[in-house]
């Protein structure tokens, strides 16, 4: 069977030899009962790396990021936050209808905002008004082309929401990245938040899964939320298994999708009507906009299939290529001659 190369999100990678074995060989229990040993351990850990007093499992960055919302929000709460962040864009409206909160979109660079705008969003204490509540960032941003928070921005916005008594929630589907694209602690970077999410489903390569970490008295609203969700799961040291094997074996490694991504950039920057800007690819997402090629992004994708390479068309001209644990030196340079042969050279 023909192997395509898959640049179509971290999220397709498929669990490695010794991650199979380590979920073969897992320790399992109820863990509505909170007696799995393995769920217990990952939730111990992912707190520790986080810095928080405590996590909580569940199944996906989606539900974590909505959990969090809830649990930090009543209904009619406004929660501040960029235009193209995830929770706003791809969470299926979950925060109307699980929650009830509306969003206050702001437009950021690259997903990044800044605290000064966030300060003029926020509501006067006036009965018309909804009350701000919550105030989310994603790092690293998603279609901001896995752009990384500046931690001094975080900083920023966190003290401002400390002084207006609001809270912060941190996406960190892909915070792993963002720590070892800039040598920053993952709990470095938490520390500037209320609550984190992290996934271990994208660029770590587990199969299923995502946490949540915060204080013990929000975790506990967390936990029972989850219940409500329908998150709590049985003997879910199976999957929780394979988030420890990706902690301790595919972290560091992220670096070789960083350089991978930004190879794939500088490729593609020589090519016809391809607009990209390399400096911007931080991490391990890429995306770039094929207006001047004359073609659709989805024309793009349809030909680039017919090679065998799988991409996104995430708007009419742009496309969002995702390096990962499945993808490897090579494959950049099959897919590069791929992009080469239908667009051509400048
Ligand atoms: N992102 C997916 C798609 O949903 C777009 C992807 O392919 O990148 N936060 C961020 C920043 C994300 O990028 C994602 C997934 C999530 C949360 C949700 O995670 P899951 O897919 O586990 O619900």
């Amino acid at each position: 069977m023909k192997r395509f190369i898959d640049l179509r999100s971290d999220t397709v990678t498929k669990p490695t030899p010794g991650m199979r074995k380590a979920i073969a060989e897992a320790e399992v229990g109820d863990d509505v009962f909170g007696e799995d040993p393995t769920v217990n351990a990952l939730q111990e850990k992912v707190a520790k790396i986080l810095g928080k007093e405590t996590a909580i499992f569940v199944p996906s960055g989606t539900m974590a990021n909505q959990l969090a919302i809830k649990s930090h929000t009543q209904p009619g709460d406004e929660v501040i936050i960029e235009a193209t962040s995830h929770p706003y864009n791809f969470e299926g409206g979950g925060g109307a209808a699980l929650s009830g909160i509306q969003f206050y979109c702001l437009k950021g660079v690259r997903g990044v905002l800044d605290a000064s705008q966030i300060e003029e969003a926020i509501r006067p204490d006036d009965h018309h008004f909804p009350v701000t509540k919550l105030i989310c960032i994603e790092n690293t941003h998603n279609r901001g082309g896995g752009s990384i928070y500046p931690i001094e921005k975080m900083i920023e916005i966190y003290r401002l929401a400390k002084s207006k008594g609001l809270l912060v929630h941190l996406d960190g589907a892909r915070l792993w990245n963002a720590s070892i694209a800039t040598g920053i602690k993952p709990h470095e970077y938490s520390q500037w938040a209320d609550s984190v999410s992290v996934c271990l489903s994208k660029g770590l390569g587990a199969p299923i899964g995502s946490l949540v970490a915060g204080s013990k008295s929000f975790i506990d609203r967390v936990h029972r939320f989850r219940k409500m969700f329908g998150g709590g799961m049985r003997q879910a040291g199976i999957i929780a298994a394979a988030g420890i094997y990706a902690l301790d074996h595919h972290v560091e490694r992220l670096k070789e999708d960083h350089q991978n991504s930004k190879r794939l950039a500088l490729g593609l920057k020589e090519l016809n009507g391809v607009s990209i800007i390399p400096e911007h690819v931080e991490t391990n997402i890429v995306i770039f906009d094929v207006t001047e090629t004359g073609m659709t992004s989805a024309i793009v994708k349809e030909m680039m299939l017919r090679e065998g390479v799988l991409i996104q068309a995430i708007g009419k001209t742009q496309i969002r290529l995702v390096t990962h644990l499945d993808v490897t030196s090579e494959d950049i340079d099959d897919a590069l001659k791929a992009f080469r042969k239908i667009l051509g050279r400048i």
